[in-house]
């Protein structure tokens, strides 16, 4: 059935070494214990990749070890996934290596990021790396690294899964789940990037797969979420074109958020869909920012920009930060007594002193 469909895929797979599968296929076949990694904060794309390998490698080679270990604190938003149950989470990843002789890193190609730590200076074992970032990669013995996928976790579809005979339907909602993530439920798919479509529809058909479930299990939030949501919602402000820097809005968590006794990740989970949802959406009020408490004297600032909005990665410059053009984030750092409105205030300023260089 797979290879029937296959004729549909007009663009063909962009893969650099079309032996892949094969040198992968060996690394794997002479080890015993093999490690399954990502990178720090998991998002769907990392969370569908892990688990996308882990199924192949206990499906096809039985009698390995298999390990999906991930740096960092349990969370529960991967319990819909009934296959993230085999994720241990420990406080870093590279602590774990020597009990392995193959580790496979997935979604992330610089040691850097796949711990809270100082990364090792090279791997003392065998490595492969599957990814889709465009920074320059660290040296693993075999990488399949394509900055035209919009996921890691189609990558590893083309890679492991697209010749196959059979596709499960677990796998393929996986799979999915990573490339609605990273897609941003397909908003962020363009020419360079449209072969998704083919591996999407791929999927759609081989395993019989609705979308619509997929992308509600991605962007569910529970209750408690939603209660940090409705704080965001009502403190939003609007602030109207002046002196050169177009209209925009701001929402704040406060402080007290910080000692309320909910998860860190919690708060920058909904921080990060309150922006994806709301900031850059009213009409006339094109780009916005969001400011959470770190800790008593540090606030992250996320920014977000629509096109036709400022470059607000030239802002971040300011704030010991970074990212894209229309989302970047940093940090700012404040006297311990200052609350989140002093804080955005402050915001504001580097706003008005950014003006010239972020609308250029
Ligand atoms: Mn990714």
């Amino acid at each position: 059935m797979a290879s029937g469909l296959r004729r549909h895929n007009k663009l063909p797979s962009k893969m650099q070494n079309p032996e892949f599968k094969q040198k992968f296929d060996v690394m794997v076949e002479s080890a015993e214990k093999i490690l399954v990694t990502t990178h720090e904060k998991p998002d769907p794309d990392a969370i569908g990749c892990v688990l996308a390998v882990r199924e192949y490698l206990v499906s096809n080679f039985s009698g390995k070890e298999v390990q999906v270990t991930i740096s960092g604190a349990k969370t529960k938003a991967w319990d819909f996934l009934s296959m993230a149950k085999h994720i241990v989470w420990v406080e870093d990843v590279f602590a774990e290596l020597e009990k392995f002789d193959l580790a496979i890193f997935l979604d992330a190609s610089q040691l850097s990021r796949f711990t809270p730590n100082e990364p090792p200076e090279k791997l003392d074992i065998k490595s492969i790396c599957i990814d889709h970032h465009s920074n320059e990669p660290d040296n693993f013995d075999l990488i399949f690294l394509d900055s035209t996928a919009v996921s890691a976790s189609e990558l590893v579809y083309e890679a492991l899964f697209q010749d196959s005979e059979e596709l499960s339907k677990e796998v393929a909602e996986i799979i999915m789940t990573g490339i609605i993530g990273d897609s941003g439920s397909f908003r962020f798919v363009g020419p360079r990037n449209v072969r998704v479509l083919s591996t999407a529809r791929e999927l759609v058909e081989r395993a019989q797969l609705e979308i619509k479930p997929v992308v509600l299990n991605t962007i569910k939030i529970d209750r408690q979420q939603f209660e940090l949501m409705q704080i965001l919602v009502k403190n939003i402000y609007f602030v109207e074109a002046a002196n050169g820097i177009p209209a925009f809005v701001y929402s704040y968590f406060p402080k007290e958020v910080l000692n309320s006794g909910v998860e860190m990740q919690l708060i920058k989970l909904t921080k990060n869909s309150f922006l994806f949802d709301y900031i850059g959406k009213v009409t006339g009020y094109d780009w916005g920012f969001v400011a959470n408490p770190q800790s008593e004297t540090v606030w992250g600032i996320s920014f977000r920009s629509g096109p036709g909005g400022p470059n607000v990665k030239l802002l971040t410059n300011k704030l010991n930060g970074g990212g894209h053009i229309f989302a970047a984030g940093g940090e700012i750092e404040v006297d311990s007594g200052l609350g989140a409105e002093a804080v955005c205030e402050k915001v504001i300023s580097v706003i008005r002193e950014g003006v010239e260089i972020m609308t250029q």
